[in-house]
Formats: C-alpha cells, sequence, structure tokens
C-alpha cells in the first residue's frame, strides 16, 4: 500500500470513520474522471482544493463539489485574508499529496477546512484517498466532522 493510501486509511480509522476506500481500474485524477469512475454525479465529487494564505502562510482546504469552482475572492473572504493557489510543489509539501489524489484527511499538516454546501445535497459524496486511482464514499455530514470544515459559500 501507498504511504499516501495508508495515511488516509489511518486518519479515517483514528475518526472512527470505516469506509470501504476503493482502487479504480482507470484514472480518478480529475473530478470527471473520478464521477465517470464511480458512476454517481460530476457534484458527488469533494474535490480537495488548496490554496495559501498571503500573509499568514497557512495553507487552506476547499472541500468542493465536482462541478463547482473555487471563487478565490469568496474564499479570501471566508479565509480573513488574501488567498492563493497552492502550486504542486506546495501541495505535496504541506498535505503529502500528490495534484490529482489529494484526500480530505491524512495531511502532513492539520489545515483549516472549508466546505461547499452543494454536497450536503447528496446522502455520500466521493473523495481521494491520496492517490489518484483510490476513492472513497462517506456522508457529507461525516466528511465535515473529520475535517473540521467550516461550511461556507466559497464558490463561483
Ligand atoms: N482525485 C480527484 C477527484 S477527488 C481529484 O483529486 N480532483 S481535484 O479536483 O481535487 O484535484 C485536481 C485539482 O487539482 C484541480 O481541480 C486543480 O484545482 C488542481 N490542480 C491541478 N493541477 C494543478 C497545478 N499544477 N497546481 C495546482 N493545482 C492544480
Amino acid at each position: 500500500m501507498s504511504d499516501s493510501l495508508a495515511r488516509v486509511r489511518a486518519a479515517l480509522d483514528a475518526a472512527g470513520i470505516a469506509v470501504d476506500i476503493r482502487e479504480m481500474p482507470g484514472s480518478t485524477r480529475t473530478a470527471a474522471e473520478a464521477a465517470d469512475a464511480v458512476g454517481c454525479a460530476l457534484d458527488q465529487i469533494a474535490k480537495s482544493i488548496i490554496f495559501h494564505g498571503m500573509d499568514s502562510g497557512q495553507v487552506l482546504l476547499f472541500l468542493t463539489a465536482g462541478g463547482n469552482r473555487v471563487d478565490p475572492d469568496k474564499a479570501a473572504a471566508l479565509a480573513g485574508e488574501p488567498l492563493g493557489r497552492a502550486d504542486a510543489a506546495l501541495v505535496r509539501a504541506r498535505t503529502g499529496f500528490a495534484i490529482g489524489g489529494v484526500a480530505p484527511v491524512g495531511h502532513l499538516t492539520p489545515l483549516r477546512a472549508f466546505l461547499d454546501p452543494r454536497l450536503a445535497d447528496f446522502a455520500q459524496v466521493w473523495a481521494a484517498a491520496g492517490t489518484p486511482r483510490h476513492v472513497f464514499a462517506i456522508a457529507p455530514d461525516r466528511l465535515q466532522a473529520v475535517t473540521g470544515a467550516q461550511p461556507g459559500k466559497f464558490v463561483a
């Protein structure tokens, strides 16, 4: 098992959340690919989008419905500081995951998190499990609880 996958499994176990992490035969690198692989609606994919605070340097996680886009101005208003999109190297350094496999849990450093309310329209949503081929399903309220995410309107 890859280190990244193991970290996600351990974080979910530690939170007492029993999930079935599925390895897909093809890529789940993008939300569209993940939705195709799972056979769910695009918005049922919980994307883990990473920004960094321009003042604080802290890294923030925006759990975003697959068909939505983070609006940087709205996201900055929620965060209370201007934000920049994290590049691949920063994402890797702070989360321990490569772009396309960034999970909502199991990060190397704790992240402040926000949740797109669109995800709450579904009984369960699907998120990356640390690799571009692994995903797991979770109820949105549990995703919110395990990430400590604050619901907020940050999508365009
Ligand atoms: N495994 C899928 C479904 S959960 C997944 O990880 N989707 S994702 O949307 O959360 O991750 C891909 C996202 O990474 C893209 O939406 C984009 O926001 C971001 N991304 C892609 N390339 C880069 C890059 N070079 N630098 C920073 N972010 C990137």
